[in-house]
Formats: C-alpha cells, structure tokens, sequence
C-alpha cells in the first residue's frame, strides 16, 4: 500500500494535545519526521498536508512494551507478523513497539538477534525495537548480552520462570543474568510463574480427564505467579537492579509488587490490554474454539473483580506501561491441544485494541485522567525503556509520532472488522468509546478515515542505550545496603583442650 504522504510533513490544526504531565490547544507542524513547531495559529506553508484536528485530543503516539509478531513458539508460529502486526497496532493508535528476540536454549543471542532484525526490517509499518530473552546461561551468554548492549541498541533482557524444558531458567541462572544486567545497565524483565508448580499442575489436570482449556487456568492459578513474581524481585533486589515484570495478571502479583515498591525496591509491572479488558471465564467457554482462544500464560485471571483492581493499581502509578503480549494464533493452531490444553498454543491478541480498551476501562471509568492515560500508554514506557521524550511526548524535537484521537467517537470491536491476521478477537462485541481517528507514524498519515496507508517496511529499528532513569540512585541503593553488611572481629574459637593447653 502506497503512504499518501512520504514527506514526514504535515501541519495538525486546533487539536488539544495531551502529554502526561498537562494538556493543551495548540496546532503541531512536524517536519521531515521530527516535531518542528508547537504553537497556536501556524500559517501552513504551500503545499503542506494540513489535518483539522478540531475537538480531537492530540495524543503521543502509543507505546506496545510488549509484542510477538511471527514467533516460532510451541509447534507453530503466531499468524500476525510485523507487517500486519504493526498495521495493527497503527489502526488502533500505536506508532512503537518492543517485541522479543527468543533464542532456543544453547542457541547464540546474537544470532537470534540478527534473524529477528532481519524478519522485522523487511515489514514493519512503523518505528520497533527488540527486547531479547535469555533462555540459558553461560560465559558466552554473558559476553553476548554485552555485545547487544553496546552495539545493537538492547537494554532489555527477558527471563522466563515459566516453560519448563525450553525457555525456563533456575533460580540460580536467574542471580547471575540479573547480575550482568546490573553490569551492563539492562533492565532486567521477569516472566513470572512458577515453571516446576505448573509442570506438576499441568500433570494433576490431566490424570483427571480435565483437557480443556478450563485445565490450562486451574494448572497455574494466580499463586503460582504471585510466588513467582516476588522470587523474582527478592532475587533482583538481592543483586539491587531494577527488574521488570512483563504481564501482570492478577491481584495477587499486583500485590507483590506494590508490597515491595513500598520498601523501596526498584520494580515495574506491566500488565496487558487482555487483563485490563476481560476476565479468563471464557475459559470456561462451552464452544472449544471460544474457550481456546483465551489460553495465554500467565492465564488471564477468571476472578471478575482483577481488571478494574488492575486499572486501579495502574491509576496510582503501582503499575507502570500496558502491553499487550501479542502473540495470536488461529482455530486450526489452537485446535493443536484439541485433546490436551498443554498443547494450545499460548497467546492472544490486544496490539489493535490496546489504547481504546484502556480508555474505556480506564478514562471512561473515571480511573485514568488524560494525562494519566498518556503515561500508561506512551510515556511511561519510553521512560522505562530510556526513548523519552523522543518517543512518548509531543514536543519540539520529539518523533512525529501522533495520535488524533476522538474521546466521543465509539465502535464496537470484531474480528470481522480488526486489522490481525487471527481468525479470533478476545474483545469481541466490547463497544468503546474513544478511538484513534488518524495516526501518524514520522510525520506521515498511516491510519485515517478508517483505512490504511502504511508503506511495509518504512519502520525504523529504534536502539535503546543503556543506564536509563530506571538506574538513577541505584548504585548510591546498593552502597548503603552494602556498607550493613559488616564482619565481627571476634577471638577464634577454642574448645576445651586448646583452652587447657595454653595455660
Ligand atoms: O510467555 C510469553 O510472553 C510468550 C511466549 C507469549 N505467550 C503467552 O502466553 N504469554
Ligand atoms: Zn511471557
Ligand atoms: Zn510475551
């Protein structure tokens, strides 16, 4: 599809601009990609594109912290790619997103690395970058994560507790990684189940004839991340590195997390769209396929109350960036576990629905303020990540990465009318009221009018430095920590013989 416009120029009149510390009127003139000019009345120059943003809310241009387009995962490969995945992801108001380079075990980061650059390179529609997961551990493993550190723009690294026999790492494994995130200035990001409880779990479900998708959620209930998610931080904090947790998914883990932010331990949760707008009782789905297409790990909670306590954590800032872990598969490849849930491929969709579903749960709830809602979806994201401002905020200098965004238009979500490549949508029938009208990726139009003009490929790799604000006191943490940590001088110990002997 040809962009309509392929000079990163464009003039966006009488349009309220939201960051997330205040909003305001003004007209935005982006120029060649960048934010050239914030101010009211600009005279368009001949020949520039010129959008009427009237009563539209003008938002930075959403941030997904959390994809997986076409991963080889469990037998097959998630149908949406980074072609349709970032489609996606613009018609629903997101101009960036970090998806995961998954090594298999003993396989070379690096060569991970280059083979998910390669896929993304050739497709995406707009800006990415990589985070990378570290599925085993050796002196190699720590040289490498150097390596991408310093030359290929990762300052992320995934470690699975969960997947038992391909991804899982132990405890131990775990210490050293998050050591050598410290080293290197990486944040340290946690899939938090625990991996051996849900081996058994899965075993227990299944000597008792349960092998419907009901069995995937009953195998790994929310104590199994909760456990898993403060393992997690007790182990990170032990090394004193920021840590991240990708998808929150119940109270529980929300908990954990807040328990720990509150003595001061430097951790972030990421919940997702799925478990900010449903509940995992679809699950429990008579219709196989329904129930299937819910299956993602951690599962997505069952208990009603988990969004709305989800989106209050995330209201307070106990929670920090939505994703939105997607990674889809279609009917005939989650019909793969037709007779054993341990097979369905485990993943759901959310990169299109991401922004309205937090707006309606969220500023339509009356949790989220505007500005709040830009921190939940954009900057906060870029913050953590170390891109901000130049992703995350409206300001001169910053990307030409816009979202005309219209709080009172509505529409009903369908797989008949989203842009993913799966046959199935998770939000089915949720109507929300706010949505993107049109989204610019680097100063060009790539979502209006209910159509897409993406240029495949046009999507710039964005390297992420090192040593961001997620690091900033952690060193002065650790010295105070460590300066308690002292040795008594004591006499050596002498029993009674020696005692007797030296009189
Ligand atoms: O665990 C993940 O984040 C990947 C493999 C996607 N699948 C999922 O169910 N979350
Ligand atoms: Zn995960
Ligand atoms: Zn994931």
């Amino acid at each position: 599809m040809l962009r309509v416009d392929q000079t990163g120029t464009i003039l966006i009149k009488n349009g309220t601009v939201v960051n997330d510390d205040r909003y305001f009127k003004s007209d935005v003139l982006v120029e060649n990609g960048i934010i050239k000019e914030i101010s009211k009345n600009i005279e368009p120059k001949e020949g520039i594109k010129v959008v009427d943003a009237t009563d539209k809310l003008l938002l930075p241009g959403g941030i997904d912290t959390h994809t997986h387009f076409q991963l080889p995962f469990m037998g097959t490969v998630s149908v949406d790619d980074f072609d349709i995945g970032t489609q996606a992801a613009v018609a629903g108001g997101t101009t960036f997103i970090i998806d995961f380079v998954i090594p298999t075990r003993g396989q070379s980061l690096l060569e991970a690395y280059d083979q998910w650059k390669k896929w993304a390179d050739e497709k995406v529609n707009c800006d990415y970058s990589l985070h990378v997961a570290i599925t085993w551990w050796s002196e190699q493993v720590s040289r490498e994560m150097e390596i991408l550190v310093k030359e290929r723009g990762v300052n992320s690294f995934k470690c699975f507790m969960a997947y038992k026999n391909s991804f899982m790492v132990t405890d131990q494994e775990m210490y050293h990684i998050f050591k050598r995130c410290k080293e290197l200035g990486a944040i340290a990001q946690v899939h938090a189940e625990n991996g051996d409880m849900v081996f058994e779990g899965q075993k227990k479900m299944l000597e008792m004839g349960i092998t419907g998708p009901e069995g995937h959620e009953l195998s790994r209930p929310e104590a199994l991340e909760a456990e898993a998610t403060n393992r997690a931080i007790v182990i990170a904090d032990s090394v004193c590195t920021p840590v991240y947790i990708v998808h929150v998914q119940s109270i529980g883990a929300a908990d954990v997390i807040c328990k720990h932010r509150k003595e001061g331990v430097r951790v972030y949760g990421e919940p997702i769209a799925a478990g900010l707008g449903v509940d995992g009782s679809h699950m429990w789905n008579h219709d196989w396929r329904h129930a299937a297409a819910f299956v993602m790990g951690p599962p997505i909670r069952p208990d009603p109350r988990t969004k709305g306590v989800l989106m209050d954590y995330l209201a307070r800032g106990d929670l920090d960036c939505v994703g939105t872990d997607n990674c889809t598969f279609c009917a005939d490849q989650k019909a793969m576990g037709k007779d054993d849930f341990t097979k369905i491929p485990n993943g759901v969709n959310g990169v299109e629905d991401r922004m309205s579903i937090v707006w309606e749960n969220g500023v339509n709830t009356g949790k989220l303020t505007w500005c709040q809602f830009v921190r939940a979806t954009s900057s906060e994201a870029a913050r953590i990540f170390n891109i901000y401002p130049r992703k995350g905020r409206i300001d001169v200098g910053c990307d030409g990465d816009i979202v005309i965004w219209d709080p009172n238009q509505s529409k009903t979500i369908s797989k008949d009318t989203h842009h993913h490549a799966v046959d199935f949508n998770i939000f089915e029938g949720i109507k929300v009221t706010g949505i993107a009208v049109t989204t610019i990726v680097a100063g060009n139009i790539v979502w209006s009018d209910n159509k897409l003009s993406c240029v495949k490929g046009s999507g710039r790799f964005v390297p992420r430095p090192p040593f961001g604000p997620v690091f900033d006191g952690i060193e002065q943490r650790d010295k105070v920590r460590n300066e308690l940590l002292r040795k008594v001088d004591r006499k050596p110990y002498e029993d009674d013989n020696t005692k007797n002997s030296s009189k």
